[in-house]
């Protein structure tokens, strides 16, 4: 047997794949973070022992954190990333024509460094639009009032130092960080990994508590535990079902079409459909 990765979500249950060599590995301030060659996804970059990405799946998170928000608003010019230091969303983000600046804020320099080395086709990295900040994405979202059209929250998983992404202070700064027609996407976590169950829901009360609309969406994504990953949406008033907001995906994917490899018109509705088990989820407490 060659050498694999496993991620457990549930004591011996979880996820392998198969791993050529070992490219980067740092202990930095704030995490451990890997890429390996893997036999199978391209080359995986995980963080604290959790898959964050592969070359050969990123799409699927990228396209579906990124355009279910941004095709929701009239015209984007400028928008925030909290995470995301590989760079797929800030990429997904500036496909937009209307996208001026976007500011990532990252915590962790060697995010970014370790995807430009081992994932060089994730990032736009030379893209002038592209304002990179290392800085602790809790503390930058305290000081921007009404300055964004589109927040995306690209973090890690509710355990260590991203658990704070999951609560109310962080979205209700984030809610003021949005002018008015401000819309926020976020990735949520596995409805089938039972100890996130209590992260997601406080998270989508906190949501319809500081935003005026919040739902939850989904998509498939094979490296992710399970493979079924809950991401939400929230804003200060788009409806993301409105027919003006699916006429503008409707055009903006017909455009697009040969370049999007997941996100469509059918997507962007149909990702709204949640199983009943997962709004039980959605309405413990
Ligand atoms: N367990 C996966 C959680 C996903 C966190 N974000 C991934 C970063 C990819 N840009």
């Amino acid at each position: 047997m060659g050498l694999s990765y496993n991620e457990y979500y549930n004591e011996r249950t979880g996820l392998t794949v198969g791993l050529k060599k070992v490219l980067f590995s740092e202990d930095t301030p704030f995490q451990k973070v890997e890429v390996y060659e893997t036999d199978t996804w391209g080359n995986l970059m995980t963080i604290d022992g959790m898959v964050m990405l592969s070359e050969k799946d990123e799409f699927v998170y990228h396209e579906m954190l990124t355009h279910v928000g941004m095709f929701a608003h009239p015209n984007p010019k400028k928008v925030l990333i909290i995470g995301g230091g590989d760079g797929g969303t800030a990429r997904e983000v500036m496909r937009h024509p209307s996208v001026e600046r976007v500011d990532m804020v990252e915590i962790d320099e060697a995010v970014v460094r370790a995807s430009k080395e081992f994932m060089p086709e994730v990032g736009d990295w030379d893209n002038p639009k592209l304002n990179v900040i290392y800085e602790n994405g809790l503390e930058f979202v305290k000081t921007p009032k009404g300055e964004y059209d589109v927040v995306i929250i690209d973090g890690s998983d509710p355990v260590g130092p991203a658990v704070d992404l999951f609560k109310k202070e962080f979205y209700q700064n984030c809610y003021d960080c949005l002018n008015e027609n401000g819309i926020l996407t976020a990735q949520t976590e596995s409805p089938w990994v039972g100890h996130y169950h209590k992260s997601i829901s406080d998270l989508f009360d906190v949501l319809d508590e500081v935003f005026e609309v919040s739902q939850m969406y989904l998509a498939f994504i094979p490296l992710y535990p399970t493979g079924m990953w809950s991401l939400a949406y929230a804003s200060k008033g788009i409806n993301p079902h409105s027919e003006e907001v699916i006429k503008r995906v409707e055009e903006g994917t017909t455009k697009w079409q040969s370049s999007l490899r997941y996100y469509n018109k059918d997507m962007h509705t149909g990702s709204f459909a949640i199983p009943n088990f997962v709004q039980d989820i959605l309405k413990s407490k």
